[in-house]
């Protein structure tokens, strides 16, 4: 059996240190590591300059999380993060993967490069083909390239064959582009990095409270009495959500925890834009911490339920019993099943005693505008939308939906993720929306739902598709089951990615395949003489616009909507009902259409150049549940699966210094760890048990649907995580993850929650 197969990164370095994790966040390391980020990558003015217009009213949308942006008062210094600064190097980086560079390495020589090398190679600055069998790829013109997808399109005996992925940085302008070049082709498979990542949230939350997204804004957090943050760590990944809290701490709100690792960004925080604080030390952030076994969230709900119904059966007034009969429907159905809870069987799934339990349910039973917010932790898990759908029952059992400080908060991953979705980058969109693209556009838009993320993988590897186009992202790296993702896209006769950096996409390809240079988000977009700017929609549904600072790194580069035009009119030729490449030069006209297809947005070209930007609409924030105002309750069964002794629960996570598969640096400072990471987290007692010493080598198997798949050589580190439940980082733990292994009705890959079993590997 091969261990270094090319499709998986080599390990970065062998020089792992591990050092007990801090307790307390950002502060003056924060500001320190951000200075070193941008010095590392980026000319000082040039850094200074785009620093300055980053999330500010005039300049453009971070290229890193899709946290709000305070309304009204926003730091005049900078309204930005540690990581949100390393977005910025990253993507603003001097250093050019220029054709002579690829000229240099074969494709085979790249994918010996870690993950952490490609990303850092720089920026692509031309358009690069590699021919059936060439080992370089090599500079092609934008026309052939263009003639080279347009031809093998139209290849295609139908255009189910193809596949169209979308990463979540695109604009809301480009994706409808997209959206609308891939309908008017005829086909709805467009998966998208939001199959792996929210799914479960959109589908229980349409499901219940009648709109896939959040119902909070950012003054709610302000203003809610309880937050309770489950399954995420906005220390690193959502690091401006930390002042939202600290507002929340001041105001007199309590927050709650619910995670199966101690994140430091969640205990103790320390505003860098607030200098007294830091002389003070910060602030603590977490009243109470749950260190819940891995998925034992459900459980854990079910526990806190069935002790507040007991509560509100003794006479106690729990639930917001107005707002029960007024609004939701299915209490009689809900109420039976928390009667029936095996509250014994809860505890021992969820690993959190009873009184501690008690502490989170005595908060509940006091506050009124309680939030939930939450991310991966609960998503990606096979009940993740359960999982949601009971804290939705919770919420609408207090009545905290739907007022203000509280209701639901998925945090979401991707800066434009949730515009991309709005604007129709999904591959079940209802009939309302095609019909209404067809007329707008004058084409008959299909209405045949297409493939997701995992569907498409399927689809690749039995043959079905055999086009691959990825707009940003990295399919290999971030879909489940590497072995296989990687075959699937083997077995295309194309592969084309729209990027910005080189990744392992373009190292595992088809018959023939494409790398199309696009200017980033900090970059100018300048279309016939004009600057053009585009809109992204914030985790809490707020539209603005983004208009970039910097001059693109090459001439070469064109915007996301040019190139997506740019194949519209190449595929269709220039007599086509829609004129292709009008749009492209003036994004105002693309602005129309989305306000003639997409509700919410009238009066778009006005409303986005007058104001910071504009909520749209969110029925489940005014109670307008489920259109009637009647949200709905939902009965949601625990299943307890026993392993034996052997196996245990994987969970991948990110580190402190990557974005999704692009890896910024080899150290996790929030959790102590430095210089690597091919390593798995472990309980010490798991340790001692199974006689690991620290950073033992070891290799990991898992074993879903009958099929043994594994990871080799990582190093086994003493964590503090509960018995039982491992954590490893992605992407490298990928090959691990099941393609079947998926959540119930979202589809979703189940990355948080994987059986495992470690075999003790020898030491070269
Ligand atoms: N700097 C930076 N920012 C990012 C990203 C990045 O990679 N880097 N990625 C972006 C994207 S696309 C996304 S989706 C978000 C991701 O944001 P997060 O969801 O915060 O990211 P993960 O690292 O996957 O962390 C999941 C958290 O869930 C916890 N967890 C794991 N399993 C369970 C469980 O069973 N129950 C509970 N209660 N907790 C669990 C883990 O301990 C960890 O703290 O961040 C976005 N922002
Ligand atoms: N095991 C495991 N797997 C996971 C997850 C997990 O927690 N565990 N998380 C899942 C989640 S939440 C997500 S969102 C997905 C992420 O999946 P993706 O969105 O596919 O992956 P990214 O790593 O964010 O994509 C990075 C690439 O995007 C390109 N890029 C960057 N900026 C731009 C831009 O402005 N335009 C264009 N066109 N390209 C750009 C660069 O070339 C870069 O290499 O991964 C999922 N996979
Ligand atoms: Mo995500």
């Amino acid at each position: 059996m091969s261990k270094n197969k090319q499709h998986r990164p080599p390990s970065s370095s062998t020089n792992l240190q591990v050092s007990k994790a801090p307790t307390k966040s950002v502060g003056l390391p924060a500001i320190m590591e951000s200075m070193k980020q941008m010095g590392r990558w980026m000319d000082m003015p040039k850094a200074f300059k785009a620093s300055l217009k980053m999330n500010q009213k005039d300049g453009f949308d971070c290229p890193g999380c899709a946290w709000p942006d305070p309304n009204d008062e926003r730091s005049s210094v900078g309204e930005y993060c540690e990581n949100g600064i390393k977005a910025l190097a990253e993507e603003a980086t001097n250093k050019k993967a220029d054709p002579r560079f690829f000229a240099q390495y074969s494709v085979q020589e790249l994918s010996e490069m870690s993950d952490y090398q490609l990303g850092k190679s720089g920026r692509i600055t031309d358009p690069m083909y590699l021919a059936p069998g060439a080992t370089h790829y090599k500079k092609i013109s934008w026309d052939n390239a263009m003639q080279k997808m347009a031809n093998q399109l139209k290849e295609l005996d139908d255009p189910d064959e193809a596949i169209f992925y979308t990463s979540g940085r695109t604009s809301n302008e480009a994706a409808f582009m997209y959206g609308t070049f891939i309908r008017a082709f005829g086909t709805n498979n467009l998966p998208d990095c939001s199959n792996m990542c929210h799914e479960s949230s959109g589908y229980a939350l349409s499901k219940t409270q009648g709109i896939g997204k959040g119902s909070v804004v950012l003054s709610d957090i302000y203003e809610a009495d309880l937050v309770i943050i489950m399954g995420q760590n906005p220390g690193t990944n959502h690091p401006r959500m930390l002042s939202a809290l600290e507002k929340n701490k001041v105001n007199g709100g309590t927050i709650v925890a619910v995670n199966p690792l101690k994140e430091a960004g969640l205990l103790h925080y320390t505003n860098p834009q607030k200098p007294f604080r830091m002389l003070t030390g910060g602030l603590v952030l977490t009243d109470l911490y749950l260190q819940v076994n891995i998925n034992g969230d459900l459980a854990l709900l079910k526990a806190i339920l069935f002790k507040l119904q007991q509560r509100e059966e003794a006479g106690e007034s729990i639930w917001d019993r107005a707002f029960i009969d007024e609004h939701t429907e299915g209490y009689d159905e809900l109420k039976a099943e928390i009667q029936a809870t095996d509250l014994e069987a809860c505890i021992k799934e969820c690993g959190i005693d009873s009184d501690k339990i008690d502490e989170l349910v005595e908060l509940i039973a006091k506050k009124e505008k309680i939030i939930i917010c939450w991310a991966m932790g609960l998503t990606q898990q096979v009940n993740g939308v359960a999982t949601i759908q009971e804290i939705v029952n919770l919420l609408l059992l207090k009545g905290s939906l739907g007022k203000p400080g509280a209701g639901t908060c998925p945090v979401r991953g991707h800066s434009n993720v949730q515009g991309d979705r709005t604007m129709g980058i999904w591959e079940k969109m209802p009939d309302s929306f095609h019909e209404k693209l067809g007329t707008a556009f004058g084409f008959q838009s299909p209405t045949h739902h297409g493939y997701d993320t995992v569907e498409s993988i399927k689809a690749m590897a039995e043959g079905k598709a055999s086009f691959f186009f990825g707009m940003g992202g990295n399919f290999l790296s971030a879909s489940p089951d590497t072995d296989l993702t990687a075959r699937a896209l083997q077995q295309c006769d194309m592969t084309v990615h729209v990027s910005t950096k080189p990744n392992r996409s373009h190292l595992i390809h088809g018959k023939e395949a494409l790398i199309l240079p696009c200017k980033g988000r900090t970059e100018i977009d300048e279309q016939n003489n004009t600057y053009q700017f585009t809109s992204v929609e914030n985790s809490m549904g707020k539209v603005h616009s983004s208009k970039g600072v910097l001059p693109p790194i090459s001439k070469n580069l064109k915007s996301e909507v040019e190139i997506v035009c740019d194949l519209g009119e190449a595929y269709f030729g220039e007599d086509h009902i829609i004129e292709w490449t009008a749009y492209s030069k003036d994004y105002d006209l693309i602005r129309d259409k989305i306000e003639e297809v997409i509700p919410g947005f009238e009066q778009f070209n006005t409303k986005i150049r007058e104001t910071s930007g504009f909520y749209l609409p969110n029925p489940a924030r005014d109670r307008r549940f489920l259109g009637k105002g009647i949200a709905k309750f939902t009965v949601n069964k625990l299943a307890i699966k026993s392993e034996t002794e052997q196996r245990f629960k994987l969970m991948t996570l990110r580190s402190h210094d990557q974005y999704n598969t692009t890896i910024y640096g080899l150290n996790d400072r929030y959790r102590g760890i430095s210089n690597g990471r091919k390593l798995i987290m472990m309980n010490m007692d798991d340790m001692i048990k199974l006689g690991l010493i620290d950073q033992q080598l070891v290799h990991v198997h898992s074993y879903h649907s009958g099929k043994k798949r594994s990871i080799f050589n990582f190093r086994v580190v003493p964590y503090d995580i509960p018995r039982r439940c491992l954590a490893a980082y992605f992407p490298e733990a990928n090959p691990l993850v099941s393609i079947d292994h998926v959540a119930i009705d979202s589809n979703t890959p189940v990355s948080k929650n994987i059986t495992v079993e470690i075999e003790k590997a020898t030491e070269m």
